[in-house]
Order: C-alpha cells, then structure tokens, then sequence
C-alpha cells in the first residue's frame, strides 16, 4: 500500500488554516484519496491536556523553553499515535500547525532563536518532515479585524504584542525561503474560495500524479 502523504498547514492566527484544513481533507477525499485531519497542539488525548494548559495558563509568564518542551512533547505522542500510524495505512494526514509553529512563535516570536527548536526538531522528529507545508501569509491587520469579528477570540491576539505577531509573521516567511521545495507561500487576504483555489493548486504542483487522472 502507498505511503499518505503528510500535508502542515501554518501561519497566524486568524489566517483561515482551520477552514482551509477542513475543506482540503474534503477536496482530497473528492480525489478518491482517504483523508485525516488533525491538529497541534492536541491531536491526541495527552496533546489535548497539553493544548489546555498552554493556551489556558494563568498569567505568570513562561520560559519560551518550557512552551517549547510541551509542544514537542505533544508532538511526540501526535506523531506516535496519529500521524504515523495514518500515514503507514496510506491516508493522507492534513495537520492544522505542526513543527514550524514552534519555530515561528518561540523561535522567532518569543525570540528563542532557533538552534533550541532544530536541535529539539532533531530529537524528538528526527528525520520526519512534512511532504507540503502551506503557510497562510496575512497582514496582521487583516488576522486582527476576522479575529474580532469572532467572539471571544481578540484576546488572545491582543494579549501578546504587534511586535510579537510580526516576528512570527516573518518568521514563517524566513522558513519558507529556507526550504521552498517543501513551503508554499499562500495569499491569505483572498477571500476562503480563492485561499482554496490556490492550495489545489500547491497540492496539483506537488502531487499531480497522484491524483485521479494525473495532473489536473
Ligand atoms: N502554538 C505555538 O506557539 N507553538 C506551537 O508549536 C504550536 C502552536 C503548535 C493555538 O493555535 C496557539 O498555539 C497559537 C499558536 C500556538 N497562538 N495563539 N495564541 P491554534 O491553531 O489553535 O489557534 P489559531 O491559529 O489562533 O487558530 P484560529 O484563530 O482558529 O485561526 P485559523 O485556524 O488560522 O483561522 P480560521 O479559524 O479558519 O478562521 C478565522 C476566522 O476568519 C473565522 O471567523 C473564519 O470564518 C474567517 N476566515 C477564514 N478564512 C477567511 C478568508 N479567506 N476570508 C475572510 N475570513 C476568513
């Protein structure tokens, strides 16, 4: 049986990465291909529990590194329980945030640098990457006004700084250009049918022939 192929799809918040990760495990399933989705942090019954206490911590601040550890410790299970597994029986796993989330938010954002995330990377995934990694590229503008039109969700936004959302930002551009076989960089300001318009097309450029019918 062929191997799935393991498709992360990343960027701030509010960039539609949920929404885009619904609708291509549906696109995918169209292409007679059986889809999982799933998410980081969580993903799993122990990354769920990890996924409370970091997005529900009091207000004490943390270590960048303690955050770090716990997303990689949630990853572990991820990738030992879902993602292998899922892949191993030929499905196809779409995962809401993966790897280069804590690269762009603690090591970017939170300013860890990224030695701590790649060797950490090394340990805990070793040699597993992501077959297509979709970053949602949008103005923090445009992510703050769709996140306040959302109830409850601007103070999350607003409780870290600009300047925190745009070290991220361009932390997820940096990694990009560092691997532009694996990234692709994806106009988030469209409106969600075009966002989805050109992730079938990333996913035609890497995949066509996978695909029913070849290249599309
Ligand atoms: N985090 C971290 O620091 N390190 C790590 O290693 C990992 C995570 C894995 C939780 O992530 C937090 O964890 C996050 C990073 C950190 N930081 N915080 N705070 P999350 O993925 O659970 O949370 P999120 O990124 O904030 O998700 P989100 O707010 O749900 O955003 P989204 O999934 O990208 O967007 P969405 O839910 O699909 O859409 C947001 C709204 O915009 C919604 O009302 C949509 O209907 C609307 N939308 C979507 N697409 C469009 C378009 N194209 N046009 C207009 N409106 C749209």
């Amino acid at each position: 049986m062929a191997r799935g192929a393991f498709i992360t799809i990343e960027g701030g918040e509010g960039a539609g990465k949920s929404t885009q990760a619904r609708r291509l495990v549906v696109w995918l399933e169209r292409q007679g291909l059986r889809a999982v989705a799933t998410r980081e942090p969580g993903g799993t019954p122990t990354g769920e529990q990890i996924r409370e206490i970091v997005m529900h911590r009091g207000p004490e601040a943390w270590h960048p590194l303690t955050e770090t550890l716990l997303f990689f410790a949630a990853r572990r299970e991820h990738l030992d329980r879902v993602i292998l597994p899922a892949l191993a029986a030929g499905r196809w796993v779409v995962c809401d945030r993966f790897a280069d989330s804590t690269m762009a938010y603690q090591g970017y954002g939170a300013e860890l640098g990224p030695e701590p995330i790649a060797a950490l990377y090394d340990l805990v995934v070793g040699a597993i990457k992501p077959d297509l990694t979709l970053i949602l590229d949008l103005p923090l503008a445009v992510a703050r006004r769709r996140l306040k039109r959302r109830a409850g969700a601007s103070d999350r936004f607003e409780r870290r700084r600009r300047a925190f959302h745009e070290r991220v930002r361009a932390g997820f551009l940096a990694i990009a250009a560092h691997e532009p076989k694996r990234c692709s960089v994806i106009d988030a300001t469209q409106p969600a049918d075009a966002v989805a318009a050109a992730i079938e097309r990333a996913m035609r450029r890497k995949f066509g022939r996978r695909f029913a019918g070849g290249r599309a």
